[in-house]
């Protein structure tokens, strides 16, 4: 297993990512030195992290050092491994979204499910597989269409997109290698969880922008997909700090990271206009469910089947006991103080700037 020699390490794949960059900056306050693969793009995309090169506090005793590399180059991978030799290897990168995935199949495939693979082949290849321990971001979705509640570790597996397909290959790999070459890897199976930070294109950061937008008379109305869809949505920051707990145990294991909490979509979404202190009139399918069909006034949030998915993940309930147990983890933002956050933060946002 694992052998460590007192080097403090890292290696994170998607560092410029919402989890990339808290998990960067809670490493580097620990004093470890961090090493982070972006990808090459035709504008600036490091914005998670800019921060980072500037504060002196976040660098403490570490150092911040970042890589062009991509996960569906082995080759690459192999280099940074090579030269970089970590102690603990953060696999975060992913085509993250479900809905595109339903899009772009085979690239998720690609980057997920085989880009998981390549990253522990990349350490075998350079001869760390008993010295780099592994962390992989695996995922609620990989539950899908669930019966059993709440779930644990030990709830089967139904996954119902092309994403969550691909993290299941990356799940199981990851056992595969902890048993075949006494990898120190570790899955993480986290639930939802959300920030300022958290990219615009998922349901909540979109509520939490546009619901800003409307209260600064930026626009008028909120069109989301499916409203009864149920998440157990915690805070990024303590999920981060419970992948590198996952990693200072003795033995590896696979983890549920949850708060034991569940909401609809449409509870967020009220949650958000309470903020502004804003009556919402709601217009469009699905909206009958939901006892919310006899109203007059401006129209506020729109239901447009254009947003559901060919196949979704309706409810989600995590148990964290085991991570509680294990290392006491439990999360400390509620999900009133989570959609606070994100409210003030894009209502400052917009008010900085308009086109944000
Ligand atoms: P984000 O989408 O915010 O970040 C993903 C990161 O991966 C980005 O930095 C992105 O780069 C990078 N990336 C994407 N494709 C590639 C590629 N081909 N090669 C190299 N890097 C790539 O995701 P989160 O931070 O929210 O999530 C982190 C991980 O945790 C993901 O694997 C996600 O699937 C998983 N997860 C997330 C949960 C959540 O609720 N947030 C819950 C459970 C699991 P770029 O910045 O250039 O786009
Ligand atoms: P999810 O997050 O699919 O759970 O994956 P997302 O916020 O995209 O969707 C949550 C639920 O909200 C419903 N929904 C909408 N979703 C989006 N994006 N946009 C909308 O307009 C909208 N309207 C309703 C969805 O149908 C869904 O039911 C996230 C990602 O971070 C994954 O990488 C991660 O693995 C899981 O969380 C756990």
């Amino acid at each position: 297993m694992a052998s460590g020699d007192g080097r403090k390490v890292a290696l994170i794949t998607g560092i410029n990512g919402q989890d990339g960059s808290y998990l960067a900056e809670l490493l580097l306050n620990k004093g470890y030195e961090v090493h982070g693969i972006i990808r090459r793009a035709s504008t600036f995309n490091t914005s998670r992290i800019d921060h980072l090169h500037t504060d002196p506090y976040a660098h403490k005793g570490g150092k911040l050092y970042l890589h062009y590399g991509d996960m569906t180059d082995s080759s690459c991978l192999v280099k940074i491994i090579s030269a970089v030799k970590p102690t603990e290897v953060y696999n975060l990168a992913a085509q993250s979204h479900v809905k595109v995935s339903f899009d772009l199949s085979e690239y998720t495939a690609e980057v997920d499910a085989l880009g998981t693979l390549r990253l522990l082949d990349a350490i075998r290849t350079c001869g760390l597989a008993t010295y780099s321990k592994f962390y992989q971001a695996s995922t609620s979705e990989l539950y899908g269409d669930v019966k059993e509640i709440p779930q644990s570790e030990e709830t089967p597996f139904n996954p119902r997109s092309p994403y969550a397909c691909a993290k299941l290959y990356a799940y199981w790999i990851v056992i595969n290698y902890r048993d075949a070459y006494n990898m120190f890897a570790c899955n993480g199976i986290l639930f939802n969880h959300e920030s300022p930070r958290r990219g615009e294109t998922f349901v909540t950061r979109k509520v939490t922008r546009e619901v800003s937008k409307i209260k600064l008379g930026l626009s008028e109305v909120l069109v989301l997909g499916n409203l009864n869809s149920k998440r157990d949505w915690g805070h990024a920051k303590d999920y981060v700090e419970a992948m590198w707990l996952m990693l200072q145990q003795e033995k590896p294991d696979d983890f549920v990271i949850s708060t034991g909490e569940t909401h609809s979509v449409k509870e967020f979404v009220e949650e958000a206009f309470k903020h502004i202190d804003e009556e919402i009139v709601w217009e469009g399918e699905g909206i009958n469910e939901v006892g919310k069909d006899k109203q007059s006034g401006v129209v506020r949030v729109r239901v447009d089947a254009k947003y559901f998915r060919p196949t979704d993940v309706c409810f989600l309930l995590g148990d964290p006991t085991k991570a509680r147990a294990k290392f006491g983890w439990a999360p400390k933002v509620s999900f009133l103080e989570l959609v606070k956050e994100m409210m003030e933060a894009d209502l400052a946002l917009m008010r900085r700037n308009p086109m944000a």
